[in-house]
């Protein structure tokens, strides 16, 4: 094969490794985290990313050794056969069975918190997912969603900051998957189930709703925002949209 190609291979690793230590010094890493329990997944993340990082590695470098060792044109002894190691194959696979079952078990709390134990709160808000938009529902003056003061809007979903949100997730056709990056919470939305879905945002600012699921041709252009507001200004632009749609009524 030649040494020059066994350099090469080993720029993989290199280049690979490279790529990971730079994407952050230009912008091209995890979107900021703006929500509670965030650094859990997160450090779940860095966790199993530095983990494959490390066996991803340690195995182009062996390969690199064998290549390099075992290079054809260094090497005039015929190849040996022989019939594998019983103990190795073990190793190699009780090694990893036995990391996958620790990162089960490790990763069973947050997936708790983040999914399972559900606050004991009203949702604030309906978001039905079609093709190709996100449609929000708010209780009216009221409180209660699904009677006929509730309020609409397309895209653009209001929160108040620090406050537990839950939302309601439901799909009107196919597929979809709500994903909000800077409140680390995705989820698919099943046309037929309604799915509570929870977050608290601890920033104001306005961050991104986009589908995580090809969902159609417009699949690219279904993005929303998430406008994490104080809250006399979530009431106050909640009282807006009141006011929008009885005008229009
Ligand atoms: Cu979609």
């Amino acid at each position: 094969m030649g040494r020059f190609w066994c350099v090469l291979f080993l720029l993989v690793p290199v280049l690979g490794v490279a790529a990971f230590l730079a994407a952050p010094v230009y912008n091209h890493w995890l979107p900021e985290d703006w929500s509670a329990n965030g650094r859990r997944i997160d450090q779940l993340w860095y966790f199993i990313l530095y983990l494959t990082g490390a066996v991803f590695v340690a195995t182009e470098i062996v390969l690199f050794w064998f290549m390099w060792k075992y290079d054809a044109d260094k090497n005039n002894k015929p190849a040996e056969f022989t019939h594998g190691s019983h103990n190795l194959e073990v190793i190699w696979t009780l090694l990893p069975a036995a990391t996958l079952l620790f990162i089960a078990i490790m990763q069973m709390s947050a997936w708790e918190e983040a999914k399972m134990e559900k606050p004991h709160l009203p949702a604030l808000a309906r978001v039905t997912a079609r093709q190709f938009e996100w449609r929000i529902q708010y209780p009216g003056p009221d409180g209660k969603l699904g009677t006929p003061d509730d309020l609409f809007a397309v895209n653009d979903l209001a929160v108040p900051v620090n406050e537990e949100v839950i939302i309601d997730l439901e799909s009107m056709d196919v597929l979809h998957s709500f994903f909000l990056p800077n409140m680390r919470v995705k989820q698919d939305a099943v046309p037929g189930s309604v799915i509570p879905v929870w977050f608290k945002p601890t920033r104001v600012g306005e961050y991104d709703i986009v589908c995580a699921e090809l969902c159609g041709w417009g699949h690219y252009k279904m993005k929303g925002r998430l406008l994490v507001l104080s809250r006399p200004e979530y009431e106050q632009w909640l009282e807006n949209l009141r006011i929008q749609q009885e005008a229009t009524q």
